[in-house]
């Protein structure tokens, strides 16, 4: 199963110029209880971290960017550059943001409230609990 999952996100346009709405658990499957954006981006790249638990999506309002997506096992890239594709990030998966173009501005809702604890911060951490994780659910199916 692949790690990009995107959400359509189509615009209301009538002449005046677009609108885009978003309800937390129908356009997006999780409850809004954060929302933040990342702007005045240059060449240093963000992320590479994981979460434990929180579940994010991710919109380019104005610009391009690249997202690497990693569950421990394989590594998915994709460029967002469209504010009608939104990219679905679950728990337990590392991302790295890198190439912020065009006055890049990015968008970010998240499940629950920041909490500095939730983070994953080394990659050698993340992949012993992501493969710890993929163990656990396969001995609960024997
Ligand atoms: C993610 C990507 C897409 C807060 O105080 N509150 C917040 O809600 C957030 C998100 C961050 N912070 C603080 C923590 C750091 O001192 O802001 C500082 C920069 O955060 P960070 O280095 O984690 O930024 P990014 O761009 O690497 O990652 C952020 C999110 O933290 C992360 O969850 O998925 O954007």
């Amino acid at each position: 199963m692949s790690l990009i999952k995107t959400i359509s996100l189509p615009s209301i346009g009538d002449g005046r110029g677009e609108l885009v709405a978003i309800e937390g658990l129908k356009t997006i499957p999780f409850e809004i209880a954060r929302v933040y954006y990342l702007m005045q981006l240059n060449e240093h790249a963000r992320g590479f971290h994981a979460h434990k638990k929180l579940k994010q999506v991710v919109i380019c309002l104005h610009g391009s960017c690249r997202f690497v997506l990693d569950d421990g096992v394989k590594r998915e890239q994709i460029i967002l550059d469209n504010p009608n594709t939104a990219l679905f990030i679950e728990n337990m998966t590392w991302r790295e943001m890198y190439d912020f173009k065009n006055e890049c501005v990015i968008l970010v809702l998240a499940d629950t409230y920041y909490d500095e604890a939730d983070y994953i911060r080394d990659y050698d951490d993340f992949l012993r609990l992501s493969r710890q994780r993929i163990q656990e659910l396969a001995n609960e199916i024997d």
